[in-house]
């Protein structure tokens, strides 16, 4: 390995911080020696209609996996996120809206967002809507999807949010999934300059589909002054049903673990899984991560700028941030609209003090060049993040410079969807940074590296991450199917939490992320299972079979190969590769679209008919040198026609 820089901590950061290398080591100590105490202590930066008198409740016991915190208070997320800073910060601005034209944008204080809030969530009730219900949003990054997310959790109803850029029937599949009865989405959404039809994509998922059995109401809201295709029985304006609503609506006693959300992430196998997160816990997680990680401060202007489609903006654009009274910006564009320097000037204009965002973001900007954000004063920066997947230690110092000015400390957040909330990752004022890894262990976490027999690696070792114990922001259940959270999570190995990445710890008990050790692919960030991928292909009447697999890509992190073996009578053309790839994106949205598409007369298998994914993935990365042992092959000569024709030569 070769040496490696480490950034250390900044002594006059670590003297303003939350929390200083002394304070880290003490409170891990307690986390972990006396959880009951640590959390029982953090649950109270939460405001309670019934305080809790236990705290802890967990088992990973994989015949009874049970997950409860606080589970005898009662609260409600809207009331700690709007209703109690109202006295101290109505005024304040909760949200800053930068739309994706530049000239376009809003402050929306503590006070307006809880009016909007409380008429939308009465909107809600007027159609129907009750406790426990799912309501689907399928939005662009305007200021309604955070009202709708807040007034959901104020009436006690499930929000599921469905990213906008899934196709109708992704979309189809998660509202069938969640058996949701309401849709609320937007007539268009901008992005780049574009107006894009999400309105009509919810259309096609309702009418050409079960889904459209269990939606009876889709609230629209009038994002772009155009028509759109209507349907009275179904179909009402979001604005006009808001207009008379009343700006008070009661914020319902919930239980501590009642479910607050649902939310559709990749696996290795089957359909995408509907993660629950619950009340309490959560939101104490979400909203003491963002403070001691970000460092967050009174009065910062703190911005993440992930869609709310994704885990990262349900915890870091709204639910913590407004948790902790903070002024959260929500972008609706895109880094490179108008130019490239967009990010830099968003922060110049806001006077961003902490900027969140994602390697593959981070690595399309350095492509452009070291003067990509132009004259942009980034001065009010005060921190950087990254989340998604492991940041390069290239890309690492290229952002700590260019957009840290050599002066910010970087946080590389390791965390999934199934999590909640950030796990490991090097706290400002406490971790000397390693560029590459997320180094070490949040509050009451305990990570582990395990061999492929489950024994537990000691000391530097590179195996299975796993975590040994739970935390408050750990998703509690797959929707509907408790079972498949035992199977996905807790099986594998006995008695811990299975991440599905492998990691690599050193010799100062950093963590370092390898990357997905099952067939989950992280393309700009973006999970995906191969399984999906390959149904999607199946479905085609040209494909026979299909296998998919990740290969390194400069951008994107990993890139979508795919292999194809076509049904007889079907012959490979250039037309027939981008019908196929169109397809995909049909079928799951445009994140899924394959980037090589080799034509395989037919897959590598063992006799007993499994394909060999491990030889397709060399393949893909053009390092079929090494290919380890193909003796249990079928048909070894199968894997030279493979090498012949790959699409991926450096
Ligand atoms: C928050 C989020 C989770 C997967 C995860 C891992 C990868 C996320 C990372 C990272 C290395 C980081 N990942 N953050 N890998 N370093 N800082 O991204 O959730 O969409 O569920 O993806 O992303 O592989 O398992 P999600």
């Amino acid at each position: 390995m070769s040496e490696q820089k480490v950034y250390p901590v900044d002594p006059a950061f670590a003297a303003k911080a939350h929390v200083d290398a002394a304070a880290y080591q003490a409170m891990y100590e307690q986390s972990i020696n006396d959880p009951d105490a640590f959390w029982g202590e953090q649950g109270k930066r939460l405001d309670w209609f019934k305080p809790y008198t236990k705290v802890k409740n967990t088992t990973f016991d994989p015949h009874n996996v049970d997950i409860k915190w606080y589970e005898d208070g009662e609260l409600n997320v809207a009331y700690n996120c709007l209703d109690r800073h109202l006295e101290t910060r109505g005024d304040q601005v909760a949200i800053i809206w930068e739309g994706d034209d530049p000239g376009e944008d809003e402050k929306i204080t503590y006070r307006d967002l809880y009016e909007r809030v409380c008429r939308f969530a009465n909107a809600l009730k007027a159609k129907g809507v009750q406790k426990g219900d799912v309501v689907t949003l399928y939005m662009p990054m305007i200021p309604e999807a955070a009202v709708a997310m807040l007034a959901c959790a104020r009436i006690g109803a499930v929000h599921s949010i469905v990213f906008g850029g899934f196709s109708p029937e992704a979309l189809a599949a998660r509202i069938e999934g969640a058996k949701s009865k309401v849709v609320v989405t937007s007539n268009y959404s901008l992005r780049g300059g574009k107006a894009v039809p999400l309105k009509e994509n919810v259309d096609k998922a309702l009418d050409n589909h079960e889904a459209g059995k269990l939606i009876d109401t889709v609230f629209v809201v009038k994002r772009v002054d155009k028509d759109v295709a209507w349907n009275d029985n179904r179909d009402v304006w979001f604005d006009e049903m808001v207009a008379n609503e009343p700006a008070e609506c009661p914020a319902e006693s919930m239980n501590a673990e009642a479910p607050l959300f649902i939310l559709y992430t990749s696996g290795s196998t089957g359909a995408p899984k509907g993660l629950e997160h619950t009340t309490g816990g959560y939101l104490v997680y979400a909203s003491m991560t963002h403070e001691a990680i970000f460092d967050y401060h009174e009065g910062d202007v703190y911005w993440c700028t992930a869609d709310v489609g994704w885990v990262t903006g349900h915890s870091y654009i709204i639910y913590g941030p407004l948790a902790n009274g903070a002024t959260t910006l929500m972008f609706e564009g895109v880094p490179s609209y108008p130019d490239n320097s967009r990010f830099g000037r968003v922060i110049e204009k806001h006077k961003v003090n902490q900027f969140y965002t994602a390697p593959t973001a981070i690595r399309a900007l350095m492509q452009q060049g070291e003067d990509v954000l132009g004259d942009a004063d980034l001065s009010s920066l005060k921190l950087l993040g990254s989340v998604g997947e492991p940041i390069n230690p290239e890309a690492w110092t290229w952002y700590h410079r260019v957009f840290g000015q050599g002066k910010c400390p970087i946080v590389d957040t390791w965390w999934q969807t199934e999590t909640g909330g950030i796990l490991i990752v090097p706290l400002p004022g406490a971790t000397p940074a390693k560029p590459g890894s997320a180094s070490r262990p949040f509050f009451g976490v305990q990570p582990a590296l395990l061999d492929n027999e489950g024994n537990e690696l000691e000391g530097e070792a590179e195996g299975s991450l796993v975590i040994k114990d739970s935390w408050p922001g750990q998703s509690r259940s797959i929707w509907g199917d408790h079972e498949r959270f035992i199977q996905t999570y807790f099986s594998s190995f006995k008695g811990v939490y299975t991440t599905g990445d492998g990691a690599r710890r050193d010799e100062d008990g950093y963590y370092w992320i390898t990357g997905r050790v099952d067939d989950v692919i992280n393309v700009s960030g973006h999970r995906m299972g191969t399984a999906e991928v390959e149904s999607a292909l199946v479905a085609h009447p040209a494909v026979a079979e299909a296998a998919v697999v990740g290969y390194p890509h400069d951008l994107k992190g990993q890139g979508i190969y795919v292999y194809v073996t076509l049904q007889t009578g079907y012959e490979q053309s250039d037309e027939l590769m981008k019908e196929l790839r169109g397809w995909v994106r049909q079928e799951i949205g445009p994140i899924a679209s394959p980037d090589l598409i080799q034509f395989a007369p037919s897959m590598p298998k063992t006799r007993s008919g499994k394909i060999m994914r491990r030889i397709l993935r060399k393949i893909a990365e053009d390092d079929f040198g090494a290919l380890g042992d193909t003796s249990t092959l079928a048909d070894p000569s199968v894997v030279d026609d493979l090498i012949e024709n790959r699409m991926n030569r450096k």
